[in-house]
């Protein structure tokens, strides 16, 4: 089942140097590419689309100041089961939680600084991507 997601490197991966690390680890997995990137910086009304579930929630503004607080790489991943797979790849949102060998496991510490996104559904993929990507067919 080819699938597409959306993924974010978080303004944390960016500044530590990890774009190309993370990017090659979700590269290098069977049959997955890369078809879409763009680096940009976020503001507000775009985070209040993309967390919308979390509009409200006692985290919700410290984690728009972090996701605004430098630019994000924002990925189109195309391929095999791709949605679950980079979820993942990631590992769970808090890095402490996360086995070695997962992104947010091997890089992070921090629950809000976790180094990357990725859709968590078709539903939350196709919303995404609508958010990020308007262009793509
Ligand atoms: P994401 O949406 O970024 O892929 O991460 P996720 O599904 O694993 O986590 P989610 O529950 O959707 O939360 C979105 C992001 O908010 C930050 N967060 N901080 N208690 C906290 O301080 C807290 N909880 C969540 C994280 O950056 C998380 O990835
Ligand atoms: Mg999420």
């Amino acid at each position: 089942m080819t699938q597409r997601t959306l993924v974010l490197l978080k303004p944390d991966a960016v500044r530590r140097g990890l774009i190309g690390e993370i990017i090659g680890r979700i590269e290098r997995k069977a049959g997955w590419s890369v078809t879409a990137l763009e680096m940009r910086t976020l503001d507000r009304a775009i985070l209040e689309q993309h967390y919308a579930e979390h509009v409200g929630r006692p985290f919700y503004e410290p984690l728009v100041t972090f996701m605004s607080s430098g630019p994000v790489v924002a990925v189109v991943v195309e391929g095999e089961r791709v949605i679950e797979g980079v979820r993942q790849l990631a590992g769970p949102t808090d890095p402490i939680a996360a086995a070695p060998g997962s992104i947010r496991g091997d890089y992070g510490t921090i629950v809000r600084e976790n180094l990357i996104h990725a859709s968590d559904s078709e539903e939350s993929a196709i919303r995404e991507l609508k958010i990020f990507f308007p262009g793509l067919s």
